[in-house]
């Protein structure tokens, strides 16, 4: 199972709606443990992990053992359900991390296996499986996306300085590593004020990776996007989307809808007056959106901080310092140890990297 969820790590962020999720077929013949069979969900959600994982093993399916890191699906879509595939091709027993919440499943495709007379055994290493799928399995829970906020701090403390534009806080390695995150995410999501200020592209630029980069997303309650901007000017190519107010300007909203920007709704946070961030994420979740990463700047990572939304946060810390003209990060290393969960700690030559996560209530 440790290495179907290895596998299964390959996909994640690429599949749209679906999990990516991993099978290995085993048999033993005498001579110990073989893998016959592998699949793993096809970029773009389809063909799922298991008819691909059998299709391999062929007549070597025959008797063997799968092991699927999700709950296989009960439900007739483009192909017939994987409980089935399963049950046809003879295997004798499914081991299963995961379960799986889709209405459409949830205990059905482990009901299918045992009525044909499969041996199941649920839940092994289901928290490590867990990690592959935490988005989707909050997006089914909570009815929202998983949110991992994104910064890269200066030695002391800083996203950036005001006067000086954008300024280099991490190395070469550290800023890989962004890119490949994006392309672990459905979506990037930051404010105006980094559009406006940087003109990023908010895209995978890695070598490979190229075509798989995130939706973006922009929180733009005034709608000051243009569409001289890289990331409507590339709206063609990845898809982009403007959170704004029902009441924008309608010309800007139509020039930039001419250039292929989706839009989305918002309300005002009644307290704020700012885009109320939880019925946002919601509007992500029914398009089918499982992970968000929000990448700044400082207004709205304290935002989502503020609204305790950040399920996972990342900070990569160079070893220069900004100064006195620095924008302070509404959260450093120190504080996120005592409000979060540490889980992995890198070093990448000079910089660092910390990845949290929520604590438990
Ligand atoms: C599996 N194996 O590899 C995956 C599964 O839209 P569809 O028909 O592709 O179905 C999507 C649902 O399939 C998804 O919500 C989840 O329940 C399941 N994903 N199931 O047996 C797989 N990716
Ligand atoms: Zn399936």
């Amino acid at each position: 199972m440790a290495a179907a969820i290895r596998y299964a790590m390959r996909h994640v962020g690429q599949t749209a709606t679906n999990p990516s999720v991993a099978t290995l077929i085993v048999r033993d013949d005498g001579e110990g443990p073989r893998i016959v069979g592998r699949g793993v969900t096809a970029i773009g959600g389809r063909p799922h992990a298991e008819p691909v994982a059998l299709a391999e093993a062929g007549a070597l399916a025959e008797g063997a053992t799968a092991y699927v890191t999700l709950e296989p699906c009960a439900h007739h879509g483009r192909t017939p359900p994987c409980g089935e595939a399963l049950v046809a091709a003879g295997i004798a027993r499914v081991v299963s991390a995961a379960a799986d919440p889709d209405p459409r499943v949830d205990g059905k495709g482990h009901a299918i296996l045992e009525a044909a007379g499969l041996a199941v055994t649920r839940r092994l290493m289901a928290g490590e499986a867990a990690e592959t799928v935490s988005g989707y399995l909050n997006r089914h829970r909570e009815k929202r996306p998983e949110v991992t906020l994104k910064l890269a701090l200066s030695a002391d403390g800083k996203l950036g300085s005001k006067g000086r534009g954008q300024v280099k806080i991490t190395g070469p390695i550290a800023n890989a590593q962004t890119h490949l995150a994006r392309t672990r995410h459905d979506a990037i999501l930051v404010g105006a004020g980094t559009v406006l200020a940087d003109n990023p592209r908010l895209d995978c630029r890695l070598p490979g990776l190229a075509g798989r980069s995130p939706t973006r997303v922009v929180l733009d309650p005034r709608l000051r996007t243009t569409a001289e901007m890289a990331i409507v000017r590339t709206a063609r190519e990845t898809p982009t989307l403007i959170a704004t107010f029902a009441d924008a300007d309608p010309h800007r909203r139509a020039a930039l809808a001419a250039a292929g920007v989706g839009y989305v709704a918002c309300e005002a946070d009644p307290r704020t007056g700012r885009i109320a961030l939880p019925e946002l994420l919601e509007d992500l979740a029914a398009r089918g959106m499982s992970s968000v990463l929000v990448e700044g700047g400082a207004e709205t990572a304290a935002a989502f901080l503020d609204e305790n939304l950040v399920d996972r946060l990342v900070l990569l810390r160079g070893e220069a310092d900004i100064g006195d003209d620095g924008i302070a990060s509404p959260i450093d290393v120190a504080a996120a140890r005592r409000r979060f969960r540490l889980i992995r700690e890198y070093r990448f030559g000079g910089d660092h990297s910390f990845e949290f996560a929520r604590r438990e209530a």
